[in-house]
């Protein structure tokens, strides 16, 4: 089952137009709809430029990337505005849809567009993300005071388990009613196992996209990685400014941060991609906005990628960081977790210098590891495994 990202954001933040960027760049696999609440669905390719130099050599029938799923929500924005007044949180319907998800994508509205009203009345993402993280922080209150009742009855048995538990709901529910964040709350692994079943919304791992102006976005790519680096960007003017300061909150949570244009990407999305390359190449861009995001998506719910070649399949798999050999064997087939004795490991950089996997052995650049070996990303694995009678 493909790991989920939420898209979520204010109305006319440009949700909509990214998940079209998003579905197309990455190729979407499959598209649907669900239930009362308006939500588009897609499975997408997680762009990986290891696989077209390796389906180069081994001319594969067939080549396969890893994929995850986004889901573009609609109705963020009327529950924004109702509960502000209720202190309610999201609707249930809303809250449906992105309880599940695995992490968020937070899209920040910069750009300017004369045509397209903010319902706030003017741009200021910082404000935007203040105004999104109350409405997931009074979501998470209210699930957290529900279960600090019924933990509360639980404790009366004397049971020691639910007095620890209610000490750390209370802990909780000071920093939300604070509206700070569920994930910048100190939690031991064990206490933040126990919170696990809460789906709480500001637990989650979250990237946040700025939708900028198109004539910016070169700016923008610079302001993060200098804030990425550190530096602090004191000195810039109009759209620029909401830029620098998401950027700085993203970095003191341990956010991430990617800056798209949605509209250039849906109408780069249409376009062949070699002229869409060449589109951006003109632009200064390295890379579509859409790729990025995708890529940081995947990188965010903590997730890497190792490879298995052959003529039959050039093939990109998923295993959570720290999966160890046997684990990632369990991924093809379970008869290879079952039957594991040893897996061969190539480093993708390794195997492009020489380009066989019998020239990989003859110098040394292929290694056999046991089933206590942590597989690391862009790693090309060959199991051998026997699976008896
Ligand atoms: N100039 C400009 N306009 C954009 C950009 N992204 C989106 N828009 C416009 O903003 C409007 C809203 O975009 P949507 O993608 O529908 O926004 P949304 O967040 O899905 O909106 P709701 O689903 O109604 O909440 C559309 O008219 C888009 O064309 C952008 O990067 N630049
Ligand atoms: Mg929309």
């Amino acid at each position: 089952m493909a790991l989920t990202l939420a898209i979520i954001g204010l109305p006319q933040s440009g949700k909509t137009t990214l998940f079209n960027a998003l579905t197309k760049a990455g190729a979407p696999i499959s598209g649907y709809a669900t239930s009362s609440v308006q939500a588009n669905v897609a499975v997408v390719q997680v762009p990986d430029p290891r696989l077209a130099p390796l389906a180069e050599i081994f001319k594969p029938k067939k080549t396969t990337y890893t994929t995850v799923e986004f889901v573009d929500v609609a109705g963020m924005g009327q529950a924004t505005q109702s509960s502000k007044e209720k202190r309610e949180g999201l609707s249930p319907e809303f809250l449906g849809h992105i309880r599940n998800a695995d992490a968020l994508a937070i899209v920040l509205r910069t750009f300017v567009n004369e045509n397209v009203p903010h319902i706030y009345g003017n741009i200021d993402p910082d404000r935007d993300l203040d105004s999104l993280n109350a409405e997931l922080t009074l979501t998470d209150l209210a699930t957290v005071e529900r279960r600090i009742e019924r933990t509360t009855k639980a404790a009366k048995s004397g049971d020691k388990k639910y007095q620890q538990e209610l000490e750390v709901l209370r802990r909780l529910q000071d920093a939300l009613n604070e509206l700070n964040l569920a994930s910048q709350v100190q939690l031991s692994s064990q206490e933040a196992s126990m919170l696990n079943e809460l789906f709480l919304l500001t637990m989650k791992p979250r990237m946040y996209v700025l939708n900028v102006s198109e004539e910016v976005l070169g700016a923008a790519n610079d302001i993060l990685a200098s804030i990425a680096r550190g530096e602090s960007c004191e000195d810039v003017k109009g759209e620029l400014k909401g830029i620098v300061t998401v950027a700085q909150r993203a970095k003191k949570e341990g956010a991430e941060v990617v800056a798209v244009s949605a509209r250039l990407e849906a109408e780069l999305a249409e376009l062949a991609e070699e002229d869409a390359h060449e589109y951006l190449e003109s632009l200064g861009l390295p890379q579509l906005g859409a790729d990025r995001v995708i890529q940081v998506g995947y990188h965010l719910l903590n997730l890497i990628t190792f490879l298995t070649a052959g003529e039959d399949e050039v093939r990109a798999w998923t295993v959570t960081k720290g999966a160890k050999a046997p684990e990632a064997a369990g991924k093809i087939h379970s008869d290879i977790e079952r039957g594991f004795i040893r897996a061969e490991v190539t480093r993708f950089e390794d195997f492009m210098t020489v380009g066989s996997f019998a020239a990989a052995v003859k110098k040394g650049l292929q290694r056999l590891e046991g089933k206590d070996y942590v597989v690391q990303d862009g790693d090309i694995v060959h199991f051998r495994f026997n699976v008896g009678k």
